[in-house]
């Protein structure tokens, strides 16, 4: 099987307890990317400061630990060549007022601090990002049946 790149995405508490799971999966999985592992968990906030360690000091930092760590978020990886790109642009820009339709912000959100996901930036950032949230032994291995109509 093919190795592909890997990206780490997370429906925040604002997608959870608005019951946007389901519409955030489904678009992933309509375009043809691969999920390999997923959980509901509650953030601690010794992880969340980890997690958004590249935010420490900036004015909206407290409210983004306070606002990640409130209820339990979505935790999930996906697999696909150029996910980590492909991602950030299914998500839509950080101000879901400035998000263009067609993406998640701009479909599902209209506040910056409510902006209902998390994508990982860059394909180091995933691979942080995943090992932060995942052992090794809950990221599974498993064919696609539509891959050769996905890809070459
Ligand atoms: P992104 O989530 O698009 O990667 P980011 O990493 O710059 O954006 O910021 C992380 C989160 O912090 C973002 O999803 C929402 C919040 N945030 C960022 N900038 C903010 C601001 N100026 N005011 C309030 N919240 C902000
Ligand atoms: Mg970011």
């Amino acid at each position: 099987m093919k190795e592909r790149e890997r990206t780490f995405l997370m429906v925040k508490p604002d997608g959870v307890q608005r019951g946007l799971v389901g519409n955030v999966v489904s678009r992933l999985e309509n375009k043809g990317l691969k999920l390999v592992a997923m959980k509901m968990m509650q953030i601690s906030p010794e992880l969340a400061s980890r997690h958004y360690g590249e935010h420490q000091g900036k004015p909206f930092y407290d409210g983004l630990i306070e606002f990640i760590t409130s209820a339990p978020v979505v935790a999930m990886i996906w697999e696909g060549d150029n996910v980590v790109e492909m991602v950030r642009t299914m998500m839509g820009v950080t101000d879901p007022r400035k998000a263009s339709p067609g993406t998640m912000r701009g479909d599902l959100a209209v506040f910056m601090g409510k902006n209902i996901v998390h994508g990982s930036d860059s394909t180091e950032s995933a691979a942080r990002e995943i090992s932060l949230f995942f052992d090794q032994k809950e990221i599974n291995t498993y064919q696609l049946p539509s891959e050769s109509c996905l890809y070459d």
